[in-house]
């Protein structure tokens, strides 16, 4: 394999784990904590997880293990989108496998959720694992979205586990795949499988977390990767000063990725779609929000400019939400193969303007024709509007254009407005994972092994205390329904876990909120640069300004 000369550096960094994992299995015990409810809806959730609900949460300390001896044959796969790390998860529960018993067995199944459907699967080694170590990506056996809720489907799993003599299986996903993990946990339970199940919590998007899950992998990696390319076009626009550039994030419905870009760059503006909601924001008021930020600066002379739009914002527009709600309910279940074989857009276009209440449908109508077919993109598996689809950097450029000519034409703005469109998403999914990120997922699928050791199930691999050393971190697990309640969706109530949205309470949001009016006006922008993997620790192993603040620090 032809491999890059950082690659090749990569492979001989050694992660870091939490003090209490170092010296390996016969050095670690278990402290029992106290019994879990789940986050709301708990008479629900109880009813629906009967053998997996109201687990105490462990944590492992540095004592006389107490583990029984067993040989451990492990499934893993990746699930949901990539995030920087995730190769780092299996190496970490392959070494502690393999050191915990060299006859045990890591078999990855392929595709996600489908690998495990169709049993396909390839056997680790030393030398496969080697190949992948502190590298970026998914590839190592790919990953998939596909929903684990039908018995037949749980049927299938259990078959393929029995003909490999499975003990155990690890998904490493975000909300959705924790969702699925549970709920397969439950099964094999509910069905005296004897097959475990422990997630690992990942997605960039910074949804996935609680009071006990401080950060899921990825959304650092990803995060500096966009802070870089963010603080590059600042120093453009900064240069050229010509262009207002409208750059949305990746993200999902939750800003935590905006919002960290925004601390780590300090643009003109960023949007985030949880105050949007909190104030009932509708899309005029945005957009003369943006306005008025461009017109201040194009008066004084400055007609450029960087806004962060975070892709999950039109969920937020309470109008734009009513919307995408009767949409998600006009395409559930059949309907949505009606709305396909319909011939045009014309014939589409009635069928939606039948189907909306005239509200929605007033929204509707004075979206520019792409954004309302990007409404109508297939749905994810999940039931998910893919909001990566929304070009909603273009919508708002697009409004804040129309603004400014009529304010030009009214006489109070004098400047110009020329605009450039970015996607980041994909830049950062697949970046070398940064050190925090290769540190936290090779504890995270070690910890993983510790909790298959100790036989539980239904639990998410927990390493905490994160924005200390690597030393001082925490490990343990943390029952999966605790974060669960229940959702709407595709038409139907659901147990899911529950994501956590930005708080406007929260010290990163106030940070934000104490400095924006500033960054709006004047230029401040911060140039991060690219993530360094060698050199001093502060510059190095620095993780998130969001999880600094979060945990009291300063930045
Ligand atoms: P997960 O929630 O599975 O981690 O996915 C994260 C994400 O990158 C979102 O930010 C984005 O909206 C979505 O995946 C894009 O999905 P796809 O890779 O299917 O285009």
């Amino acid at each position: 394999m032809n491999v890059s000369p950082l690659q090749k550096a990569r492979y001989g960094y050694t992660p870091k784990l939490p003090g209490m994992l170092r010296g390996g299995i016969s050095e670690i015990s278990v402290k029992v904590g106290a019994p879990t409810q789940s986050v709301a809806d708990q008479d629900k959730i109880k009813e629906l997880f009967p053998n997996t609900y109201g687990k105490e949460e462990i944590t492992f300390v540095k004592g006389t293990n107490t583990s029984a001896a067993k040989k451990q044959v492990v499934g893993v796969i990746l699930s949901g989108g990539q995030a920087p790390g995730g190769h780092n998860v299996i190496s970490g529960l392959y070494d502690a496998l393999k050191a915990t018993n060299k006859d045990n067995v890591l078999l990855g199944f392929k595709g996600g959720p489908d690998g495990l459907l169709n049993n396909d699967y390839v056997e680790f080694t030393d030398k496969f694992i080697d190949d992948y170590r502190n590298t970026g990506g998914f590839d190592i056996i790919g990953s998939g979205r596909t929903k684990l809720e039908t018995e037949e489907q749980f049927k299938k799993v259990v078959a393929n586990a029995k003909v490999n003599g499975l003990t155990a299986i690890v998904i490493i996903g975000g909300d959705d795949s924790n969702t699925n993990a549970a709920t397969l946990a439950e099964y094999m339970a509910a069905n005296d499988t004897g097959i475990q199940v422990i997630g690992c919590p990942k997605t960039i998007d910074g949804d996935l977390k609680n009071e006990d899950i401080e950060a899921s992998f990825g959304f650092d990696t990803a995060t500096k990767t966009y802070s870089e390319l963010i603080g590059n076009i600042e120093r453009d626009a900064n240069s050229a000063k010509k262009y207002w550039h409208f750059i949305k994030v990746m993200g999902r419905s939750a800003s935590h990725v905006a919002l960290e870009c925004a601390l780590e760059t300090q643009p003109n503006i960023c949007l985030i779609g949880e105050e949007v909601a909190a104030k009932k924001m509708s899309l005029a008021q945005i957009t003369n929000y943006i306005a008025d930020a461009v017109e201040k600066r194009g008066n004084a002379g400055k007609n450029f400019g960087v806004a962060i739009i975070p892709e999950g914002i039109v969920e937020f527009v309470p109008e734009f939400s009513a919307l995408i709600a009767e949409i998600n309910e006009l395409l559930a279940g059949s309907k949505t193969d009606e709305f396909n074989a319909l011939p045009d857009w014309n014939a589409k276009y009635e069928f939606i303007k039948k189907g909306l209440t005239a509200d929605s449908f007033k929204v509707f109508d004075i979206l520019p024709q792409g954004i309302q077919q990007q409404l109508f993109l297939e749905r994810d598996p999940h039931g998910n509007v893919q909001v990566s689809l929304i070009e909603s950097e273009k919508l708002f450029a697009e409004m804040v254009a129309t603004e400014l000519k009529k304010r030009k034409a009214a006489g109070t703005y004098t400047g110009k407005f020329g605009t450039q469109h970015h996607f980041f998403g994909y830049e950062g999914r697949c970046a070398f994972p940064s050190n925090f990120d290769a540190d936290y997922c090779y504890s995270l699928g070690y910890n993983a092994f510790m909790l298959i050791q100790y036989g539980y199930t239904g639990y998410l691999s927990k390493v905490s205390n994160l924005s200390k050393p690597a030393e001082e971190w925490n490990a343990g697990g943390m029952p999966i329904t605790k974060m669960m309640n229940i959702e709407r969706r595709n038409g139907k109530d659901k147990p899911v876990i529950r994501k956590a949205l930005v708080e406007l309470d929260g010290e990163p949001f106030k940070y934000f909120a104490a400095h924006r009016e500033e960054w709006a006006v004047e230029t401040c922008f911060t140039y991060p640069g690219a993530i360094q993997y060698y050199g001093p620790a502060e510059v190095c192993d620095l993780t998130t300004r969001t999880l600094a603040l979060e945990k009291g620090g300063k930045i």
